[in-house]
């Protein structure tokens, strides 16, 4: 189903991402579903350079840059003003890196999802501190190069399963999200929207520079992570267990994804195959073994 998009843009033009920028298109994009009464809070990532320097704003709507740590935390107080204000139809939403998500900020999102805080939380996730010059973070997943794990080979660590610890939060709405899928990211930013409470979206955000790939090339992997099960698209269904909103056809391949980009260019056979084990792990705990063998 295409959604009926409307025409009114809160992003505009003259933003400071890099061509082909997952996390710009997305918030674009999130911004439409979401509309006018909206009101973004930044922690330190890229996004408190692609919106502009103060005074100049790449959105129209009202947004807060706060440091690194503090993004839910912030946000709830800007949600509780706005109640105090009578101003309940305003949606407040954090717009945080991975970085600012799955590390540095994981304590004020538990204490927020905690207290059942309402408010939307949006990590767009791109896999490693990129801001700062694609450094390692907890979201990095195993083999990726990054400028602290150059050898690409951390076997040892994996990507922290983010989605199971604000789970066990009991949110009010769950769900992982990515800009080439627009009618099932657009469908979920709804719901958010209209959900009482602590949600959270996950969104698989590419980042041309620091997953070295070419930047016409976004979408293409994107679809690639999405179509290989690497990033499965997924919803919290009533019973907070997790159901799938896309099913790949089970045509694109684990390695397909890997040799789209060249921070993945040190693995083996023998280390896709270990990508792959932990990928079927992780989606068995997701979603009770109901995924490709
Ligand atoms: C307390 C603190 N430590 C470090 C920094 C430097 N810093 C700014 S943005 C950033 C990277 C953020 O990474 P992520 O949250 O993944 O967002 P991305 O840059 O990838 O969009 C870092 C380390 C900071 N601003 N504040
Ligand atoms: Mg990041």
């Amino acid at each position: 189903m295409l959604w009926n998009v409307t025409t009114a843009e809160y992003m505009n033009r003259g933003h400071m991402a890099c061509p082909g920028c997952g996390a710009s298109l997305s918030m674009r994009h999130a911004l439409k579903a979401l509309g006018e009464s909206t009101i973004v809070v930044i922690p330190a990532c890229c996004w408190s350079i692609i919106a502009g320097i103060f005074p100049t704003t790449a959105l129209s709507v009202p947004l807060l840059h706060v440091p690194f740590a503090t993004a839910a935390a912030c946000a709830s107080g800007v949600r509780r003003a706005q109640v105090a204000k009578k101003r309940t139809e305003s949606t407040v939403m954090v717009w945080a890196g991975d970085g600012g998500t799955f590390d540095i900020g994981l304590q004020a999102l538990s204490g927020a999802a905690d207290r059942h805080e309402d408010i939307l939380y949006v990590c767009y996730d791109n896999e490693a501190y990129m801001n700062t010059g694609i450094q390692q973070s907890s979201a990095t997943p195993c083999g990726a190069w990054t400028s602290t794990s150059p050898g690409g080979k951390e076997f040892e660590y994996q990507k922290k399963d983010i989605i199971s610890i604000v789970l066990a939060h009991a949110p009010a709405y769950v769900a992982t999200a990515c800009v080439a899928y627009p009618d099932d990211f657009y469908a979920k930013m709804v719901k958010a929207k209209q959900a009482k409470g602590f949600r959270f979206v996950h969104l698989l955000s590419v980042c041309p520079p620091g997953w070295k790939i070419d930047s016409q090339d976004a979408l293409k992997v994107s679809r690639l992570a999405v179509e290989s099960d690497v990033f499965p698209l997924l919803e919290m269904a009533e019973d907070r267990s997790l159901r799938r909103t896309y099913e790949p056809d089970g045509t694109v391949q684990l390695s397909d994804y890997i040799q789209s980009q060249k921070r993945f260019r040190s693995l083996t056979r023998e280390d896709i195959q270990r990508f792959a084990d932990q990928i079927k792990v992780r989606n068995n705990r997701w979603l009770g073994g109901a995924i490709r063998s």
